[in-house]
């Protein structure tokens, strides 16, 4: 898939505005591939406003960005969530972008981050551009809006205000970036931005969006990851509340139209009603995700799960369905393969959906002081499917 040309954009958004119900972003699907590396501001589409900074106000969901779209009252202005760059950028995308709506619960929660703000610029929507990194790979934009850009409705204003002026007081920001690798504090609403190149933008294209708070210099020194404790959250799925591709923590692919990898409230858990199912198919191709920060300060490091196998193959020599254990870094380069499942383990339970056998413990203590990704690949080939069903996934931490 590639991006939605450029040039096709006024032409939605003209279907938006006669009442169509929502723009299907092509440009989501483009994650992952290699954008032109062109400047965001230099390819927004704007309107003149004669007092922005530039003349000009941004127009794609602008009123979602400025806090005056329809579902503004959903926002929890009232609480701040703590998290991180590579949090967010766990978080799935979602297939739709409406015009004048939010996605929950993303788009209705105030965050807040430490960031190192690397590089900032003025846009032509006027719109301060800030580009966040964690020092460990991922980075990801702030947005503080131009006040006169910002409704008077909007509830976002006062503190767009504040934002906007202690960024001001600090930085003379300019139509060109310029670098600042300064620690900053940063708050603001979550936002999922069609993915168009933009400078720093994170692979899922989350944003928080608009700015509500900005300070300068360390923050308290987080607390570092306590050992003893379990790093996979909701390792038996049951938060998720319905079957798709993801769950809170953990983010699903396949190359098979309609295929769950997540699914809510199945037939065949091993605890609790949900679980994850990869495979499953003929050509099948799956994959279920979860980003961890292994604490440099752990002694052990225990990846657990259990498993259901169940297969049409009756080899008991050959391996024609797998599904790999992988560890991949926090970019998603593939760093280990510590264990690979075949459809052969379907002795181990009598080929039964539902009967879950425990494989023995992995050491990922190498991996310590790391932030990875554990990723569960499953593939069929062309014949016999094999599904691989996962859960209660635990690395445990002494
Ligand atoms: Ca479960
Ligand atoms: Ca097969």
């Amino acid at each position: 898939m590639r991006a939605t040309p450029r040039h096709v954009i006024p032409i939605i958004v003209g279907l938006l505005v006669v009442g169509a119900a929502g723009l299907t972003a092509d440009s989501r699907l483009a994650q992952g591939t290699s954008a032109p590396a062109f400047e965001q501001g230099d390819k927004e589409d704007v309107i003149g406003a004669p007092h922005a900074s530039t003349g000009s106000c941004g127009v794609e969901r602008w009123s979602v960005k400025t806090g005056t779209d329809a579902d503004v009252a959903k926002v929890n202005l009232g609480s701040t969530t703590a998290t991180t760059i590579a949090g967010l950028d766990a978080r799935t995308a979602p297939n739709t972008l409406p015009s004048n709506n939010r996605v929950a619960p993303t788009e209705t929660t105030v965050f807040s981050l430490s960031a190192t703000l690397t590089e900032f610029k003025l846009e032509s929507d006027s719109d301060y551009h800030l580009v966040l990194s964690d020092g460990a790979g991922h980075t990801m934009i702030a947005e503080i809006p131009d006040p006169a850009c910002v409704g008077s409705s909007s509830p976002f204003l006062p503190s767009v205000r504040t934002a906007r002026s202690a960024f001001d007081a600090r930085f003379s920001v300019t139509t060109s970036f310029q670098t600042a690798n300064v620690a900053v504090q940063v708050r603001g609403v979550g936002f999922f931005d069609f993915l168009h190149g933009q400078t720093g933008v994170a692979p899922n294209g989350i944003e928080l969006h608009a700015v509500l708070g900005i300070s300068f210099g360390a923050g308290p020194t987080p607390t570092p990851t306590p050992a003893g404790g379990q790093l996979v959250a909701d390792g038996g799925f049951e938060s998720a509340t319905s079957s798709g591709l993801s769950a809170p923590g953990w983010t699903a692919t396949t190359n098979t139209s309609g295929h769950s990898v997540v699914v809510a409230r199945g037939a065949d858990p091993h605890t609790g009603s949900n679980y994850a199912e990869l495979g499953g198919a003929n050509n099948e191709t799956d994959t279920l995700t979860q980003t961890v920060a292994v604490p440099s300060t752990a002694s052990t490091v225990a990846l657990t799960f259990w498993v259901n196998v169940v297969s049409q193959e009756t080899s008991t020599t050959r391996a024609f369905d797998l599904l790999h254990v992988e560890v991949h870094s926090s970019s998603g380069s593939l760093l280990s393969t510590p264990l690979t499942l075949d459809n052969r383990d379907r002795s181990k339970d009598g080929n039964t959906a539902g009967t879950y056998f425990q494989p023995a413990a992995i050491d990922l203590s190498s991996f310590r002081g790391q932030t990875i990704q554990l990723v569960f690949n499953a593939s069929d080939d062309f014949e016999l499917p094999t599904v691989f069903r996962v859960d209660d996934v635990s690395i445990a931490t002494t």
